[in-house]
C-alpha cells in the first residue's frame, strides 16, 4: 500500500555530520524522498511529537534533547513506507538495534537514537501535518 510517513535525523546524527549516510539509507529502500527541511524545533514542537511520553521520567530529557540543535525533517512516501522505514531504523534502544540497521550502525544509546519514524499510518498523518502544515 502506497503511504507517507514522517522521519527525522535528530539533533545528535546532524552534530556528528551523519546527514548524508543516513539519507542514503532512506534513498536506497527506493522510497521517494517528498520533502526535506533543516529545523530547530521548538518545545511546543517537540512536546506535540512526544505528548505520548509526557510524564514519563525521560520526557523533560527527551524534549530538550529534541531541541537541542537543528533536525533534519523528511516525509518519505511509498509501498509499505511507514513499515519499511522502522524496520530500516532499528529498535528504539540502540544497543538492541541489529547491525545494518541506522540505529544499531550509528547509535549508541537511548536518549540519542539517531532517527524518529512514525509508528503508524495515523502517527504519520498527524505528524506530517504538525511539521509540514496540512
Ligand atoms: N531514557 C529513556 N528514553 C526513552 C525510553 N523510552 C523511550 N525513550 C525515548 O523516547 C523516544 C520516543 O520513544 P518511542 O516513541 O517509544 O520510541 P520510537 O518510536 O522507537 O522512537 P521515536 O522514533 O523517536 O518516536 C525514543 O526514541 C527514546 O529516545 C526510556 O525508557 N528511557
Ligand atoms: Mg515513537
Amino acid at each position: 500500500m502506497n503511504q507517507q510517513t514522517y522521519i527525522m535525523i535528530k539533533p545528535d546524527a546532524v552534530r556528528r555530520g551523519l546527514i548524508a549516510p543516513i539519507l542514503q539509507r532512506f534513498e536506497n529502500t527506493g522510497l521517494v524522498i517528498e520533502k526535506l527541511e533543516l529545523a530547530t524545533l521548538s518545545r511546543e514542537q517537540g512536546a506535540a511529537n512526544y505528548a505520548e511520553h509526557e510524564g514519563k521520567p525521560f520526557y523533560d530529557g527527551l524534549i530538550d534533547y529534541i531541541t537541542s540543535g537543528p533536525v533534519v525533517k523528511m516525509v518519505l512516501s511509498g509501498p509499505d513506507a511507514v513499515l519499511v522505514c522502522r524496520k530500516l531504523m532499528g529498535a528504539t534502544n540502540p544497543r538492541d538495534a541489529a547491525p545494518g540497521t541506522i540505529r544499531g550502525d550509528y547509535g549508541l544509546i537511548m536518549d540519542a537514537n539517531v532517527v524518529h519514524g512514525s509508528d503508524s499510518p495515523e502517527s504519520a498523518r498527524r505528524e506530517i501535518e504538525l511539521f509540514f502544515g496540512a
